[in-house]
């Protein structure tokens, strides 16, 4: 993955410099919006960096530090795959964002570490998506259970655990709808699929990760707050990094939504999704990719 020279030139503006100066500071400002680092997050870090007087490190090495602080504030980094079997890891997103190649991709993760996967195909609203889970089931080898099209998603995915409790299996996961008649069906509609888990697994979902378009900058976030309006959103998975242009999108929405990001797809690829580490991450926005 590799981001356009933002960060690296940041990263030699700010080289050797122990003291934010007035003119370096309007720099760096400049650089971190154009990087699509939101306005709150960059006046943030800036304050950060002036109110110490001075950085032993340097105030790159300190600028640094902020950030993979930030990253790192909304909590555990780890999917969570549940206490019990089956784990119900429910995944929601608006149509496009990846949410269907993000659940293939992490249903080949457990398959590798030798986890038992069923695929619920919950997006009952467009005939192909249902068609395009199967597709990528299929290359998985994970089950899938599906309805027709236009069936109750509720009704899906209560038969999707119930048919993973009954197999003995570890993980069940969900592919929703990403666009209804209206946005209030759609949010309506997860709650209902959120409360069908609880009642064939006898608690909600373990992890509800919100899938968003890294690409969409600011736009994700919007999506991101309504979504967090509805159902309790527990992580956040940033595809398409590797199409995105600055790579400071990550950094505004983790501090505006005080949701961990979990996940990153870097591809469309099974293989193209690593688990987020905000250390490695700034290291490759300053340094790798620039
Ligand atoms: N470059 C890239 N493309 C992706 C990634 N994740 C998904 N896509 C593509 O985005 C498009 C929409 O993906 P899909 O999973 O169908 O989105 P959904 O509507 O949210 O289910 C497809 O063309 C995918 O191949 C990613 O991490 N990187
Ligand atoms: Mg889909």
């Amino acid at each position: 993955m590799r981001f356009p020279g933002v960060f690296r030139n940041i990263a030699r503006r700010l080289a050797g410099k122990t003291i934010l100066d007035a003119s370096t500071a309007e720099e760096l400002e400049e650089a971190l919006l154009g990087a699509d680092v939101g306005f709150e997050t960059v006046e943030k870090l800036l304050k950060g960096l002036e109110d110490s007087s001075a950085h032993a490190g340097g105030v790159q090495a300190g600028l640094r530090e902020s950030i993979v602080g930030l990253l790192s504030s909304g909590g555990a980094a780890a999917v969570n795959e549940g206490r019990e079997k089956p784990g119900v890891i429910f995944v929601a997103g608006v149509n496009g964002v990846g949410k269907t190649t993000t659940i293939a991709k992490l249903a080949h993760f457990y398959k590798k570490q030798g986890r038992e996967v069923l695929l619920s195909a919950a997006d009952t609203f467009r005939a192909a998506a249902i068609d395009q889970l199967e597709i990528w089931a299929g290359r998985v080898g994970a089950p899938i259970v599906k309805h027709k099209p236009g069936a109750d998603p509720a009704a899906v995915v209560f038969d999707s655990v119930s048919a993973a409790r009954a197999r003995g299996m570890d993980l069940v996961i969900v592919d929703t709808a990403g666009r209804l008649h209206t946005r209030q069906n759609l949010m309506e509609e997860l709650k209902k699929i959120t409360r069908s888990v609880e009642k064939a697994n006898g608690r909600p979902p373990d992890e509800t990760l919100l899938v968003l378009d890294a690409t969409t900058g600011q736009n994700a976030v919007a999506q991101a707050r309504e979504f967090m309006n509805a159902i309790p959103v527990t992580g956040l998975v940033l595809a398409k990094m590797d199409s995105s242009a600055r790579g400071g999108t990550v950094i505004s929405i983790m501090d505006e939504l005080g949701v961990p990001v979990k996940l990153i797809g870097t591809g469309e690829k099974l293989d193209d999704l690593e688990v987020f580490d905000p250390g490695k991450f700034v290291e490759m926005l300053f340094e790798e990719g620039g």
